[in-house]
């Protein structure tokens, strides 16, 4: 497969994004953004990501579960959680050769971003080293690294640092007061408090959540609010379109209205103008009109690969034949630490 022939160099890494002194949104009026009429909100949207992203490139970023299943939480959604009977078995950690190729493998296919997760409820010390030596290599091939290992004790956000980790990527998945509808083993403040400690390390956070989950449109504005309301926001919000896996307890709710899907696109595009918003899980099922909308809407980064964590993703060649459709440029990162003959310049 060849790597996407219409790119756009920037010749910098994602920039991060500063705080604000007093910047917060409000419920109410995120929830006034989500109520406007739909033409009303998409042109907001398109102001803000015109004036942010002049580019308007849309970043890949490719997945790789490097530990799959068998994991002790209870996310509602979730095909990896051992308890819930979804056909996912468990895995050991993958070891670093087949690590490295499929990242060689992402790279060669346009990927600038190569996020790799687990299925733990939080890293042990003795995979750290092995996680460690992922994205140290992973790094070396000149891609920007994530990885997603659930929570991260005190130093652990440090040691990936400093392994050369870019983002971490950890979401809060949902409004608080619908949290406790969708998981119990662990708290929607363990969740900010892993956030903390992954800013404080000096990582950029990759941070969002999951629409679709039976959750209420103020609930939708309420997740976007606590993502907005981080200071500073995240520098990727992951929008995730519910994926229904039979076994798990949210397999067989009513899909929600792919409009409404990108109305949420558009609000996180309006009120954190800087971030990627990444559309992410359930791609699958929204087809090409509704993609169309969402990059309208703001968004400007996708995963990009057959295969999301355990679920399918649309074909490669299927989204490099939808980017050219909709004209649109791939983001090409040229990484201060990138290999010479990885320079996009
Ligand atoms: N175990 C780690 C954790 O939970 O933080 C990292 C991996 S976990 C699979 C990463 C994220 O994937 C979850 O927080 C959730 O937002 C998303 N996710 C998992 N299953 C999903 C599904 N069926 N549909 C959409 N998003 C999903
Ligand atoms: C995110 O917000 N979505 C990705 C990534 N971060 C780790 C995961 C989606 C998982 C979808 C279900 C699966 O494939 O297992
Ligand atoms: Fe485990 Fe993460 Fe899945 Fe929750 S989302 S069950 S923590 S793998």
């Amino acid at each position: 497969m060849n790597a996407p022939t219409n790119t756009v160099a920037l010749h910098r890494p994602t920039a991060a994004i500063k705080e604000r002194p007093d910047a917060t949104w409000p419920l109410a009026d995120v929830m006034a953004l989500f109520e406007l009429p739909f033409n009303d909100l998409m042109f907001r949207a398109q102001q803000a990501h015109r004036t942010h992203f002049p580019d308007g490139d849309v970043e890949l970023a490719t997945l790789l579960s490097i530990k799959t299943g068998g994991c002790e939480e209870d996310c509602g959604y979730c095909p990896q959680a051992a308890r819930y009977d979804t056909g996912v078995e468990a895995k050991k950690i993958l070891d670093i050769d087949t690590v490295l190729d499929a990242a060689r493998q992402a790279k060669a296919n346009g990927a600038t971003r190569f996020c790799m997760g687990a299925a733990w409820r939080s890293p042990k010390e003795r995979d750290m080293d092995k996680v460690e030596e992922m994205v140290r290599e992973v790094k070396a091939l000149g891609m920007e690294t994530c990885a997603t290992l659930g929570m991260l004790e005190e130093g652990q956000a440090e040691q990936l640092k400093n392994a050369g980790l870019d983002f971490y990527n950890h979401n809060i998945d949902t409004a608080p007061d619908f949290y406790n509808n969708v998981i119990s083993t662990r708290e929607y403040q363990d969740r900010l408090d892993t956030l903390g400690r992954v800013r404080n390390a000096g990582l950029k956070v990759c941070c969002g959540g999951i629409v679709g989950m039976g959750e209420t449109r103020e609930q939708r504005a309420g997740l976007l609010a606590q993502l907005a309301n981080l200071n500073p926001y995240p520098e990727s919000v992951p929008v995730n379109h519910l994926v229904q896996v039979e076994g798990t307890p949210l397999h067989g709710l009513d899909p929600l209205d792919p409009l409404e899907f990108v109305r949420t696109i558009a609000v996180a595009r309006i009120i954190m103008p800087e971030a990627r918003v990444r559309l992410s899980a359930g791609r699958r099922q929204l087809g090409e009109a509704v993609q169309a909308m969402c990059f309208m809407a703001g968004a400007n980064s996708i995963f990009y690969g057959d295969k999301l964590l355990t679920t399918g993703n649309p074909e490669a060649e299927d989204d490099r034949a939808l980017l050219a459709k909709l004209g649109l440029k791939t983001r090409s990162a040229t990484l201060e630490s990138a290999p010479k003959e990885a320079c996009g310049c």
